[in-house]
């Protein structure tokens, strides 16, 4: 192998891709994408085959303690979704991931260092949005995450492992939430009493989606979970969706919190840590153009209860969103990664600006 050939090819990565690539040439590997959680990088190999470029991750133990368990999950939900596309005359190599298994035929390495490693195909061609330059881009990704839940619809979920336990259960959320206000940990909760008291009053929503689906009226789902807009590959010549990226918080859950999660990014006038409130609004025009995309994608997999707790969705995961950003703010940024001093308590309150103004444009879920 020429480890001279890119001057950005560092040994280390040499000695991972031949655990997947033991008979091929490797000629380039450079970061690749814009990922807070994993590491990225684009890999070309010589090769007589078609399939030549690759995307190499690793994944983040501290974010994703179990990394065979999810990848177990992602090779299971990429192949069933790749049968549906094969049996729907689609093509397999452009419109699900596809992961290739490493020379001990598992879909991923572990290296000296206890890191894991894994590739897919890239697919070229194609490029992620991280706003909605237009609404045709949010459509697509609502297309998208509509046709993820109906080609999963039939999936056995329950087989699926909760990779981060308890990760939409907003009453849990709330709870962790009321314990970083009495602990105060960072001397923080007397300058923000007025947000603290919002969510409280507001702690009947938490109970909202968990409620039904304790009392079977939801029914347990895949999900997503990070059905951002940047999730999603849009096709370069076609300008339609082709691909859904970032599957490694698919678990079992509720339709409505994938939709809610889209809208609660998607549908924003401003960006989540805008600290000019007065630049933040839900935009109903956007959240009736995901919503008309998400349903049309799910093609009929949606009961009707689902269908009307749509909106609930959209305000549960906003206010679970405020609660997980302001608990956050109260411990001393601890979780989220921040740039600026202040910037949880920013994005906690665009979410709460949100919030209120879905309260009014949706009528607690009567639309
Ligand atoms: C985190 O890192 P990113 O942007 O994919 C978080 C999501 C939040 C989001 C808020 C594993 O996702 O739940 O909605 O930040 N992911 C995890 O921007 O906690
Ligand atoms: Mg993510």
């Amino acid at each position: 192998m020429p480890e001279n050939r890119n001057t950005t090819l560092d040994r280390s990565c040499f000695e991972i891709l031949r655990a997947f690539f033991p008979n091929r040439e490797i000629l380039s590997c450079e970061p690749f994408g814009n990922g807070h959680i994993n590491d990225t990088y684009r890999i070309r190999t010589g090769g007589t085959g078609e399939e030549n470029a690759f995307v190499l991750q690793r994944i983040n133990r501290k974010v994703f303690t179990n990394p065979p368990a999810l990848m177990e999950n992602v090779c299971a939900v990429t192949s069933w979704i790749a049968g549906k596309i094969a049996a729907e005359g689609g093509d397999v190599r452009r419109e699900v991931l596809t992961f290739l298994p490493a020379a001990d035929g598992r879909f991923f390495y572990r290296d000296p260092e206890g890191e894991y490693w894994r590739v897919s195909l890239l697919i070229e061609g194609a490029d992620c949005f991280e706003t909605a330059q237009n609404e045709d881009i949010f459509y697509q990704s609502a297309l998208a995450f509509g046709r993820f839940q109906r080609q999963l619809a039939d999936f056995p979920a329950k087989n699926l492992c909760e990779v981060i336990p308890g990760f939409h259960n907003t009453p849990v959320r709330c709870q962790a939430f009321e314990a970083s206000v009495k602990r105060d940990a960072a001397g923080r909760a007397g300058a923000v009493s007025e947000e603290i008291r919002f969510l409280t009053e507001r702690k009947a929503l938490s109970g909202r989606l968990m409620q039904a689906l304790a009392e079977g009226t939801l029914p347990l789902r895949v999900t997503h979970n990070d059905t951002k807009l940047n999730n999603v590959m849009i096709d370069r010549a076609t300008r339609k969706a082709l691909c859904v990226l970032d599957l490694d918080t698919v678990m079992p859950g509720l339709s409505a919190t994938d939709f809610g999660d889209a809208i609660r990014f998607g549908a924003s006038t401003a960006a989540e840590d805008e600290p000019d409130l007065s630049k933040v609004h839900f935009d109903r025009h956007l959240y009736d153009v995901y919503r008309d995309g998400f349903i049309e994608g799910c093609g009929g997999a949606l009961t009707a209860k689902e269908l009307a707790m749509l909106p609930d969705g959209a305000m549960v995961i906003t206010y679970e969103q405020a609660l997980r950003f302001l608990a956050d703010y109260l411990d001393g940024d601890v979780y989220y990664k921040t740039s600026r001093p202040g910037q949880n308590l920013d994005r906690a309150r665009t979410q709460i600006r949100l919030l209120q103004e879905m309260e009014a444009s949706l009528k607690n879920g009567e639309e």
